[in-house]
């Protein structure tokens, strides 16, 4: 029964967002964009020309698979924390000549479950795909390996680890390294680069982005019976320099008022709800990173620009 994905814990959506209205700065947890419909906005953000990580990265994914396959083996299972539209793993599954248990983690339950039956038809002998819906940031137990599974193999592709503040990312990284101890992790993470470059990735022509960042407080006005006023509120992203990270913010654009739980609370014209930040990194800094997360740095793939980068960590 490969499709009966597990059922997630319920989210504290309610009570993160109590708190990121009680106290300044408001801030939140940017994984509450990514409902049903932030997981659309997400994919149609990938398709953006301005948006490049995806792109850059689905490249380097293509152009080193080979290399990839052989490094991952063959009877592997892979782990893949945030699996999203499931997109990333073709050119490796293309690449494998083994076959492979593929274990897809996301907190988006539907949107996984109909991802995950595409892949399982696209690869009916290669891979056995085995969907687990929950929050992939908390110590999830993972099914024990059948004893065919030589080891564990992490992918965290699309610099989702740049979602987290740097000791955030070092407990994350040593959690996965725990799970995945004798096998290896696969991780990409965006680099630094023009700065031009990156605002323009979070600040498209089409609006995508903004309504993406917006979609945070449908979603609270939905599942959560907020009042926000959506047109009160400005999609806002720049490149922090100093910290190495683009923020995203909603910025109220006058006085509001938000009825949540029984209680009120203020906004003034110029606060703002800080709904993510996204590091950058430098190879070296990575690579330092993963060390002190008890990881081994091996292998690192880039494109030709330097854009984005991939990296073979031995757990
Ligand atoms: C999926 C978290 C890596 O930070 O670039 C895209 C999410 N936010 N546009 C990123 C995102 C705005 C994305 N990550």
């Amino acid at each position: 029964m490969p499709f009966a994905a597990e059922t997630a814990m319920p989210e504290p959506f309610l009570s993160d967002m109590v708190r990121a209205l009680a106290a300044a700065p408001h801030s939140l947890s940017p994984k509450y964009f990514y409902d049903e419909q932030g997981s659309r906005l997400f994919d149609r953000i990938c398709e953006l020309p301005e948006y490049y990580p995806t792109r850059c990265e689905m490249s380097v994914l293509r152009a080193c698979a080979p290399d990839i396959a052989r490094h991952i083996g063959c009877d592997a299972e892979i782990v893949e924390y945030g699996a999203g539209s499931l997109h990333k793993i073709r050119p490796i599954l293309d690449a494998l000549d083994g076959p492979a248990r593929y274990l897809p983690i996301d907190i988006s339950g539907e949107h996984l479950g109909a991802s995950a039956r595409a892949l399982q038809e696209a690869y009916p002998e290669e891979v056995l795909v085995i969907p687990i819906v929950g929050d992939y940031t908390e110590d999830l137990a993972l099914p024990a390996c059948p004893p065919r599974v030589k080891r564990r193999i992490g992918f965290f592709p699309g610099s989702t680890l740049g979602n987290m503040h740097p000791a955030e990312a070092l407990r994350f990284l040593r959690m996965l390294r725990g799970q995945l101890r004798g096998g290896a992790l696969l991780l990409g993470v965006d680099l630094i680069k023009d700065p031009a470059i990156l605002h323009a990735a979070y600040n498209d022509s089409q609006g995508v982005t903004a309504a993406f960042n917006l979609n945070v407080l449908a979603r609270a006005n939905r599942e959560l019976g907020t009042d926000f006023d959506l047109d009160a509120y400005a999609h806002c992203a720049f490149y922090n320099a100093p910290e190495h990270r683009v923020e995203m913010h909603l910025m109220c654009r006058r006085p509001q008022e938000i009825h949540l739980d029984g209680r009120c609370f203020r906004m003034s014209q110029g606060d703002t709800l800080h709904t993510e930040n996204s590091y950058k990194f430098t190879i070296g800094g990575l690579r330092t990173l993963a060390s002190e997360a008890g990881f081994v740095p091996a292998t690192v793939w880039t494109d030709p620009d330097r854009m984005f980068s991939l990296h073979w960590l031995e757990a």
